[in-house]
């Protein structure tokens, strides 16, 4: 049986009944696949993520990759590889990438659907097959020669890899000491050891791409310190004919020295990466361009957007085995009856505290579904722009900058919400046996909790979300997000049956609005005391999850609203059920929830000084 357990309606919901994909699909860039296509992939992937790549989750957990340090090498077992392959061999991969390289463009809310679907039964699939749109990063950034090779990588499936980190430089990228000196023919050489890189060693593709950072020396005007000194090199793991693909038979000089043993997703290497040791590295400048981090961050933001979309699919699944479990689970009797010792024992579903617990998962995972499809609709406009040729348009900047302010929301609330409520809600419907490896849940919660660590920890999304994506924007992008949920609030949204829901959001937005401003304050006053920043980052990771559970109430709501327009027509009774769940779940995230949003503004307008006056020696 599989352990994976898919939500494809409440996915179908979101994308057609709330968010209008159809106006999209089979249109512009996107010609190729239109409504009915799209469903048809959906539950296609839908049947091989809990069939086929859910298949090896437990057995690629439980017989990890060993690393071999006479050859460098981790190899995949084999039960993953039928995993990977299938998903391969799906050719659904090259919806992610555009034509010019063999690539089916279909938008991003659809992409991100099947994302959830394959993140959620075995994410390492996604990663692993990731040298795709790896390649459409070299695509639209390389020269001549750097476009064929991204053709080559695409034609010839080969992995990639992102790699940034060093032991001394994580959080701070540009701490990074990795340097590049540049031979005669105008390649470079690497040298320097990286730290905690993904699938930089495997046995599923003849070659690696590796995009690393890494600063210049000796060229006049480049190389300075700081993330902007980096430049971005092409290396691959083994020599190959720049127009044919075809491997020199040449190893390059980047070899894997460890591979980490981790708390979750093993099957995933990560690996330890010395360049330039044993003989040289060498690689090609990225569009012969010093742009190293702006180029990286092509990458990381759709990384970001992945880990999210993760969390919240394994979030999704345990909510759902939680829920079959407690349907079967019999324990204790009714609370009505519990002064009866011979009253009959009921489904643990009929105890308040189990129906609450079951009602958080639901509503969280749900809201955080259509968190995760919402941005991606923001990204459709900016693929349709660039496809039109309107990328300077206001229209698509603002697309641009909702987009990015929604990104550390997924990214960061997405995963420190799915972590908790996974360990304290989903395991422990189980009861003991959450705790044993019979059910899948233990694995979920280690598998999960990497997600508020890689692609930048939440505290560095909470920071990213207040000073670039608020301040530096100028809360062009805030702005427009909470005139959005304002005019939701002022409507007449469900028909008096969200009426109460709306004053609690109206609520929650003044307090969130209210937080925002004091911490801009904070920022204004230390340009007289400069300590009073301290003020400000004792204040931004609350901040990043308020904003998430506003846009989260909202969202739910909105989709709400159209279940409430649905249930006033003719419902076949499966549907009936889906849309009063809905409208359940909604109502509940908003009372659960919102209400706590004006205690987090209380604390955060108190905060003081005194955390960072206390001397280190009273911790
Ligand atoms: C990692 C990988 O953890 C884990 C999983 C790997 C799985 C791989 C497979 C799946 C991936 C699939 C991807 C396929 C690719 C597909 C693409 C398809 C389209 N947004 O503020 P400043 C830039 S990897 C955009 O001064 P500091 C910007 O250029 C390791 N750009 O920062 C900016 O210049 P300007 C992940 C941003 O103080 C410049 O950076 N590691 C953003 O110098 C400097 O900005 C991390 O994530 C942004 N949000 O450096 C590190 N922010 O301002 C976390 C910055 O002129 N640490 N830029 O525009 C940070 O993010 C730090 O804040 C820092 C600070 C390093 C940026
Ligand atoms: P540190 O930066 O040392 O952080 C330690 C703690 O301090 C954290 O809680 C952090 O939030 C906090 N902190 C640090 N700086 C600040 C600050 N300025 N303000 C507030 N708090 C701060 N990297 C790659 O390049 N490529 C990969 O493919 C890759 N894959 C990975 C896979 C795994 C399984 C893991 C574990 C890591 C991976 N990484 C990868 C590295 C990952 O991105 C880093 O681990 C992460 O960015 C954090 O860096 P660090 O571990 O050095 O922690």
């Amino acid at each position: 049986m599989s352990h994976y357990k898919s939500n494809l309606r409440d996915i179908e919901f979101n994308l057609f009944e709330v968010l209008g994909r159809d106006e999209v699909l089979g249109t512009g860039p996107f010609g190729e696949v239109d409504s009915d296509t799209a469903r048809e992939i959906l539950a296609e992937v839908d049947r091989m993520a809990r069939e086929e790549l859910a298949a090896s989750y437990e057995d690629s957990d439980r017989n990890p990759p060993v690393f071999d340090p006479e050859t460098s090498t981790a190899p995949i077992p084999e039960s993953f590889k039928k995993s990977y392959q299938a998903w391969m061999d799906s050719e659904f991969w090259r919806l992610q990438i555009r034509e010019e390289l063999g690539g089916t463009p279909a938008p991003s809310s659809l992409v991100w659907a099947l994302g959830e679907l394959v993140l959620g039964s075995n994410a390492p699939v996604w990663m692993y097959g990731a040298g795709a749109p790896f390649a459409g990063v070299v695509h639209r950034n390389g020269n001549d020669r750097d476009k064929r090779i991204a053709q080559i990588m695409v034609e010839r499936q080969w992995g990639a890899t992102m790699v940034l980190t060093e032991p001394d430089a994580g959080s701070d990228v540009g701490a990074g000491r990795a340097k590049a000196t540049q031979n005669d023919d105008g390649s470079w050489n690497i040298e320097g050891v990286k730290r905690f890189i993904t699938s930089a060693e495997h046995d599923m593709s003849e070659n690696i791409m590796h995009l690393v950072l890494a600063r210049p020396v000796g060229v006049e005007g480049v190389g300075g310190p700081g993330t902007k000194g980096l430049s971005l090199f092409l290396l691959p793991k083994y020599h190959f004919d720049h127009e044919t693909g075809e491997l020199t038979g040449e190893r390059n000089g980047v070899y894997v020295t460890n591979v980490e043993h981790k708390m979750g997703i093993k099957v995933s290497n990560t690996c330890e990466v010395t360049f330039g040791e044993k003989e040289p590295a060498k690689g090609w400048l990225l569009g012969e361009v010093h742009n190293g981090i702006a180029q990286m961050f092509q990458v990381i933001e759709n990384a970001r957007m992945m880990v999210g979309t993760k969390a919240i699919a394994t979030l999704s699944t345990g909510y759902l085995n939680a829920l079959e479990f407690a349907k079967s689970r019999q324990q204790g009797a009714d609370l009505t009856q519990s002064g009866d010792k011979t009253a009959p024992r009921v489904a643990i579903t009929a105890h308040p505290d189990v129906r609450r617990s079951l009602m958080v998962q639901k509503s969280f995972s749900e809201a955080m579904r259509s968190l995760v499809f919402y941005t991606a609709a923001w990204q459709d406009k900016i693929m349709v722009a660039e496809h039109e040729g309107t990328m300077d348009s206001e229209e698509t900047k603002l697309a641009e900058a909702v987009n990015d302010l929604l990104l550390p929301i997924v990214k960061g609330y997405g995963s420190e919400r799915s972590w908790v409520l996974l360990g304290t809600e989903s395991l422990q419907t189980f009861g003991g046996s959450g705790f044993l490896q019979e059910y899948p849940i233990e694995q979920y919660v280690r598998d999960a909790k990497i997600d508020t660590l890689y692609e930048g920890t939440t505290a560095i999304q909470g920071q990213d979300f207040f000073f670039r994506k608020i301040v530096k924007d100028q809360g062009k992008a805030l702005g427009h997000l909470a005139a959005e949920i304002q005019g939701f609030i002022d409507s007449e949204a469900g028909n008096g049956r969200l009426k109460n829901e709306r004053q609690l959001l109206a609520t929650a937005l003044d307090d969130a609005n209210a937080m925002v401003g004091h911490l801009i304050n904070d920022l204004m006053s230390a340009q007289d005391e400069i300590r009073n920043i301290y003020k400000v980052g004792l204040n931004t990771s609350r901040l990043l999850m308020v904003l998430g559970d506003v846009v989260c109430a909202w969202l739910l709501l909105r989709g709400a609203e159209v279940a409430l327009e649905k249930l006033g027509g003719d419902v076949p009774a499966k549907d009936k059920a889906f849309y009063e769940g809905k409208v359940a779940a909604a109502q509940f995230f908003a009372s659960y929830n919102l209400p706590k949003i004006s205690s987090e503004r209380a604390i955060a307008e108190a905060v003081d000084l005194s955390l960072m006056d206390l001397d280190e020696a009273a911790f």
